[in-house]
């Protein structure tokens, strides 16, 4: 039997994991329980047909066969008890399990909703301004309490399992979302949220409901448009769309030389790492193959602004990338930068975009706008190393080439475990391509 949740067809956070159905998916997925979603736009939610299902016009919700379940708790209780994965066998282990599910809804929930109120609904008050440290400590204390107990322990009693599932909810664990600034204080957030993310039933209902936000099409709720209450997509095993990365790597690690200027972009002797693809003669078919993947169309990007240009600090002149008129990207490119800017729409389709939120802000962003061709990160070295700490890019490609650079810009400082293995290998003089794919 197939199970049924809801979730938001156009979810206000955009898609990135804040809404309460990511629980139940992943708990479904960790169990490997088949799952349809149905996604609810906000004015079929307090319809008749929806309001059966939950009293209070929310969601998730879920049905198996005659049971209809609503409260994320309830549901991922359930999931738990029905089937192997969530829950210990120990008895007094599982008793330990459902205290921690209570204590994510009971205990350190409620401070982080009492914040997306004062931000969100009470945020034009004359006191909001005052009131926000206030509930921001609450936040930090209860954060840095669930930090001490957790000590270096990636998980909250032993191995992974329904408690650490209910408290490892985005908003508490991300640089962004309601909680995101004041969770960032927490010391045990970054690292959970990466063994998080590297769990795969974690990953693909993240990219589903990336999917389901980035839908296309009008929300049913937009004048004039009726469709049925209820848009069923078999999310089920369905593929998200690859995040990749290529990079060009010496072997020491380095992916651009000390000293990037404008005359040198790539750094000293940073060229020496691309002779494989820029005209070297030595170049042979494996190189040819090798640009074949480092060229396949996607359908964004996301770069950091070191890449984009050689302008630091505020924008004083005019720049519009390395590229020339028709950068080689004909889709959208997200630039972290700290300094905002307008887009800047290039020949061929490629525009650039500048995000000042972060690169989980510029992660989400790629994934609304890149649809099935996927998002690629297209470098350089410290948005590829906040990539691969975040635990995004499926296929990663190195091409390494045979020289020592001694220093420059690195991608696996801080970075804590590799977590690929090789698919396929290719080697000329120049460089040997290896692409990997992510295990898990
Ligand atoms: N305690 C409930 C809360 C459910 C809830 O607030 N759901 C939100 C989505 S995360 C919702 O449906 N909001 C829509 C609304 O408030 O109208 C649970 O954990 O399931």
């Amino acid at each position: 039997m197939t199970d049924v949740i809801t979730a938001f067809e156009r979810s206000p956070d955009g898609g990135m994991g804040l809404a309460r159905d990511m629980r139940v998916r992943w708990a479904l997925e960790e169990v490997g329980q088949p799952y349809d979603v149905h996604l609810v736009s906000f004015r079929a939610k307090r319809e008749p047909a929806h309001l059966r299902l939950h009293p209070f016009g929310l969601i998730p919700t879920y049905e198996q066969g005659d049971l209809v379940l609503f409260e994320t708790g309830a549901i991922v209780l359930h999931i738990a008890e029905q089937h192997a994965g969530l829950f210990p066998d120990d008895a007094g282990a599982r008793a330990r399990a459902v205290a921690w599910m209570f204590a994510a809804l009971n205990t350190v929930e409620p401070p982080i909703l009492e914040l997306v109120t004062a931000r969100f609904a009470e945020g034009d008050r004359p006191w909001a301004e005052a009131r926000l440290p206030l509930v921001e400590d609450r936040i930090r204390e209860r954060l840095a309490q669930l930090s001490a107990r957790l000590g270096d322990a990636d998980w909250l009693d032993g191995a992974f399992g329904a408690g650490d599932l209910m408290m490892c909810r985005r908003s508490s664990g991300s640089g962004f979302g309601p909680a995101g600034r004041v969770s960032g204080a927490c010391r045990l957030c970054r690292p959970r949220r990466s063994a998080a993310r590297v769990r795969t039933g974690f990953r693909r209902p993240m990219g589903d409901q990336r999917r389901s936000f980035a839908g296309r099409g009008q929300s049913p709720d937009a004048p004039g448009n009726t469709p049925p209450a209820r848009t069923s997509q078999s999310l089920r095993r369905s593929a998200v769309p690859d995040t990749t990365c290529h990079m060009s790597i010496s072997l020491d690690g380095v992916v651009a030389g000390p000293g990037q200027s404008r005359e040198e972009p790539l750094g000293r002797r940073g060229r020496e790492l691309h002779d494989w693809h820029i005209g070297d003669p030595r170049a042979n078919d494996a190189d040819r193959v090798a640009n074949e993947w480092l060229m396949r169309p996607r359908g964004a990007y996301v770069m950091g602004r070191n890449m984009s240009g050689p302008i630091r600090g505020d924008w004083d002149e005019d720049w519009s990338g390395w590229w020339g008129p028709e950068p080689p990207y004909h889709a959208p490119v997200f630039v972290l930068t700290h300094h905002a800017h307008h887009p800047i729409p290039m020949d061929g389709g490629t525009t650039f975009h500048f995000v000042t939120e972060g690169f989980e802000a510029a992660y989400s962003a790629a994934c609304a706008a890149a649809g099935d061709l996927g998002v690629d990160i297209a470098g350089g070295a410290s948005t590829v190393r906040q990539a691969l700490i975040a635990g995004v890019i499926d296929e990663l490609t190195l091409d390494i080439a045979p020289v020592l650079l001694g220093s420059g810009e690195r991608i696996f400082d801080g970075v804590e475990s590799f977590g690929f293995e090789p698919a396929e290998i290719l080697h000329s003089p120049l460089a040997t391509h290896v692409r990997y794919r992510r295990v898990g």
